[in-house]
């Protein structure tokens, strides 16, 4: 199998593929997104707001996959927001940080339960990543705990560092969208009116009659 990754606006391709990443404030969802689609990690970064967008094209096997990534943000007041990102996913990317057990807790207590209740695919793939793991100093949660946990509510397990890039491009590309290109189920044709994703319209208004929809600004 091969995978190459081109970074363009949505455009026609084989399937397209809807993932989420949730996990409490603070945990390094952004860093680890920033990480996999531009090599670089920045220290200081900015709490996301609400949710933020990104696309992304892989090649599979001669087949062309369209990423979108949808960034949520942990802060508690955007709960009941992220539960709208949900429907439609393949995947949700479960994320703590192993040097704060809370974090842990919050994906038993908050983060699957709430995917449980609005996903769409019953054979979504769920992916736990405990991240920072650079911290080796004041980690908290042992890697057998973490994938013990993960065994425990059905869902894959890996770990990461945003900071050196270990594990991350394996979790996201081998781990998660492998899963998803060798599960037919979760596969749809890039029929966007099936898709939670909405076709863009063209500015010069090609699109009239039908209902009017938002332009998608890919970015990155
Ligand atoms: N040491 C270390 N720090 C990290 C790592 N990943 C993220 N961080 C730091 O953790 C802090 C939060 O990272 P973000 O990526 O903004 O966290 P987030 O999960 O997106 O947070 P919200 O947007 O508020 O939900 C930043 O200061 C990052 O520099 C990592 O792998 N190792
Ligand atoms: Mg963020």
């Amino acid at each position: 199998m091969t995978s190459t990754v081109v970074s363009e606006p949505i455009g026609k391709v084989d399937h397209l593929i809807k993932l989420v990443i949730v996990g409490s404030a603070g945990v390094g969802k952004t860093c680890l997104i920033r990480r996999l689609f531009t090599d670089q990690f920045h220290q200081e970064t900015v709490a996301t707001i609400g949710c933020a967008f990104h696309y992304k094209r892989y090649t599979f096997d001669n087949k062309d996959f369209g990423v979108t990534l949808w960034d949520t943000a942990g802060a508690e007041r955007f709960r009941a927001l992220t539960a709208n990102y949900y429907r439609g996913a393949q995947c949700v990317v479960l994320v703590y940080d192993v040097t704060q057990r809370s974090t842990l807790d919050a994906i038993a207590e908050q983060w699957l339960p709430d995917f449980n209740l609005h996903c769409t695919f019953r054979d979504a793939v769920k992916m736990v990543i405990g991240n920072k793991i650079d911290m080796v100093d004041a980690r908290v949660v042992t890697p057998e705990e973490g994938a013990a946990f993960a065994r425990e509510h059905g869902c894959m397990y890996m770990e990461t560092s945003a900071r050196t890039d270990e594990g991350v491009y394996d979790a996201f590309v081998w781990g998660v969208l492998q899963n998803i290109v060798d599960t037919p189920s979760l596969l749809r044709s890039n029929n966007y009116e099936r898709l939670d994703i909405e076709k863009p319209v063209r500015p010069d208004g090609e699109d009239r009659g039908r209902r009017r929809r938002r332009w998608w600004q890919p970015r990155c």
